[in-house]
């Protein structure tokens, strides 16, 4: 059966754990409990196919950063998370980025990359606009980008497509 590993990365309380949770069980949680690695595996049929989905679930507070270069090494997917509500968080994707092509992709190769605008049920208090999140995924070849919300109602499941 065909294996595909995602990596989702970015920086530390965007809600990388929150999109992976809402996404494997539909479930949200409010505590903020910083990860130091998780991992989830489902089987999904994609084009009539079964399809097993590794996804790593990857530290974003700098103490548990160690590890994140190996994570990138392993994984044939990205999905990079920021908080639409925290601008810096979106001007860090741009160095997860420089890391998963430094590593992957030295030659210029294709890595597939959803870039995600996590909570966006808080968009009184929006840092970063839609098109920024559209400018910066054109930067990249074929990455494309998105907007999530793990609570109350989650458009989490959307954010699966273009990966
Ligand atoms: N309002 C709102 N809060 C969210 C959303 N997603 C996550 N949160 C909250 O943001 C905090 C951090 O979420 P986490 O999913 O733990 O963040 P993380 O990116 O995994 O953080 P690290 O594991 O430290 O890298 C938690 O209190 C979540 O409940 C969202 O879409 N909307
Ligand atoms: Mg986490």
């Amino acid at each position: 059966m065909r294996c595909f590993r995602v990596a989702i990365m970015g920086s530390g309380g965007v809600g990388k754990s929150a999109v992976v949770l809402r996404f494997m069980n539909g479930e949200f949680l409010d505590i903020y409990d910083p990860t130091i690695e998780d991992s989830y595996r489902r089987q999904f049929d994609v084009d009539g196919q079964p399809c097993v989905l590794d996804i790593l679930d990857t530290a974003g507070t700098d103490q548990y950063l160690t590890f994140n270069d190996l994570f990138i090494r392993d994984s044939q997917g990205f999905v990079l998370v920021f908080s639409l509500t925290q601008r810096d968080t979106f001007e860090d994707l741009r160095r997860v980025r420089m890391d998963i092509e430094r590593l992957k992709a030295p030659g210029g190769q294709h890595v597939p990359m959803v870039i995600v605008g996590n909570k966006a049920d808080l968009d009184m208090y929006r840092d970063v606009m839609y098109d920024e999140g559209i400018k910066l995924a054109a930067e990249a070849n074929d990455t494309t980008q998105t907007s999530t919300k793990c609570s109350p109602q989650s458009r989490v499941r959307s954010a699966q497509t273009p990966c």
